[in-house]
């Protein structure tokens, strides 16, 4: 079938909730994908940092047929050998006491919300229903009917309503605006360590450890949402670790399945997560033995293949190279690892939509977000010889 027969049929059954790019993709294999006519890309956005591992990673392929011959769900009415086995592994690897996993990063969050009301209640002594918590503007935690009742992005929320209430923002990157807006109803503090869908935006220097000394003086929970900055991302398995700091609850979701299957979890303290008893929270698919088995197998891949290590080494190469560029449209090019923005100014004709679709006829996908910027975020096995090509191809689509 023909590129454009698919867009009809999408276009005239699907619900219109997204604006892809015009191109039909039909295999993926590390950093490159292949669309229904054979051309190739550079896939510059790894499903929003699902994939991190490259596409159609061969280990976490072969873990997740395997499993799946042996067993895929048992629901947790029954234990199963690969949760303990998850369980195990996670904690050792982030340092955690206890884990519960989801399957999308938006349970993840919704999951995190509701534990930590719980504390609030029950330790911390919130009087009942009052509980606050506290997340910064422009973020994006997911698309649940709470979630986006805490956005800022009114194209997000708009419509939606009524939202659930409790909920506070302060800006991002303003540990004293934070330290203010606290309240002895305050149970925790929501905050993604680089605001993704924002643009890419790093906090000052700093913040984070600011963050974590006030959350602690005040009996905040600190939750930092690592969904898409999580699992070497920004060059760090976690990126809370560029601050030498520690979150008492964090999420994570995307590449902990490699882009194989929905994996998310909570990795928690005992003090929050210790604190649900059987009964008070549950998901069909949350930690189930596919889920686990091939989560395990894409945690190993990310350290066994050094690909954290890569993700440091090539972000700094790829952000040096996009900064020499020069173009009276360029605002400013940031990142950390291989989390890469390249902001235009308003007045650029096309905005950052137009760019990437001159980056698509030139065998690189990316995305734009909110109209000025575009993310870089290719799988964390690229090469310095792939960004060498790359970044040819970004300052050709620069030149007028
Ligand atoms: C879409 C954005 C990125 C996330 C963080 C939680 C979630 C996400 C920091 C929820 C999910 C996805 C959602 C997807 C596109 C993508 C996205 F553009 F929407 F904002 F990455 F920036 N926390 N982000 O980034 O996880 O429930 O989706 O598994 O909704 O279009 P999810």
């Amino acid at each position: 079938m023909k590129t454009e027969s698919y867009i009809e049929i999408e276009d005239k059954l699907g619900a219109h909730n997204y604006k892809p790019l015009d191109v039909i993709l039909s295999r993926g294999e590390g950093i490159w994908v292949w669309d229904v006519d054979g051309k190739k890309y550079m896939d510059c956005l790894s499903a929003y940092s699902a994939v991190n591992q490259g596409h159609c990673h061969p280990r976490i392929r072969d873990a997740m047929i395997e499993q799946s011959r042996r067993m895929t769900l048992t629901s947790r009415a029954f234990r199963n050998d690969q949760l303990a086995l998850f369980y195990q592994e996670i904690c050792q690897m982030t340092r955690s006491h206890k884990v519960l996993p989801m399957n999308s990063g938006a349970e993840a969050v919704e999951t995190a919300v509701k534990c930590v009301r719980k504390w609030g209640y029950e330790t911390k002594g919130v009087d009942r229903d009052r509980a606050e918590i506290i997340v910064c503007s422009n973020n994006f935690h997911g698309r649940t009917l709470a979630i986006i009742g805490f956005s800022t992005d009114d194209n997000a929320r708009k419509n939606f309503g009524p939202f659930a209430p409790g909920f506070k923002t302060v800006p991002f990157g303003d540990a004293r605006a934070l330290r203010e807006a606290i309240t002895p109803n305050t149970v925790a503090f929501m905050v993604e360590p680089i605001q993704g869908e924002a643009g890419v935006v790093i906090p000052p220097d700093g913040y984070l450890k600011e963050v974590r000394e006030i959350c602690t003086q005040k009996n905040v929970v600190l939750i930092l949402d690592e969904i898409q900055t999580g699992l070497g991302r920004t060059g760090k398995l976690l990126a809370e670790e560029h601050e030498g700091m520690e979150a008492d609850l964090t999420l994570i979701g995307k590449a902990l399945s490699g882009g194989f299957y929905p994996v998310s979890a909570v990795l928690s303290n005992e003090a929050v997560l210790g604190l649900l008893q059987p009964g008070q929270h549950g998901s069909t698919f949350g930690g189930n033995p596919l889920a686990c088995a091939v989560a395990r197998e894409a945690l190993k891949v990310l350290i066994e293949e050094k690909m954290i290590e890569n993700s440091a080494q090539m972000g700094e190469y790829f952000l040096k190279e996009l900064k020499k560029i020069e173009h009276p449209a360029i605002k400013e090019v940031r990142g950390r690892g291989l989390m890469i923005a390249i902001e235009l100014y308003p007045e650029t004709k096309g905005g950052a939509r137009a760019v990437c679709e001159k980056l698509m006829a030139m065998g690189i996908l990316c995305k734009e977000t909110h109209t000025y910027t575009i993310r870089f975020a290719p799988p964390l096995v690229i090469t310095r010889e792939d960004i060498d090509w790359a970044v040819d191809k970004i300052r050709a689509a620069f030149v007028d």
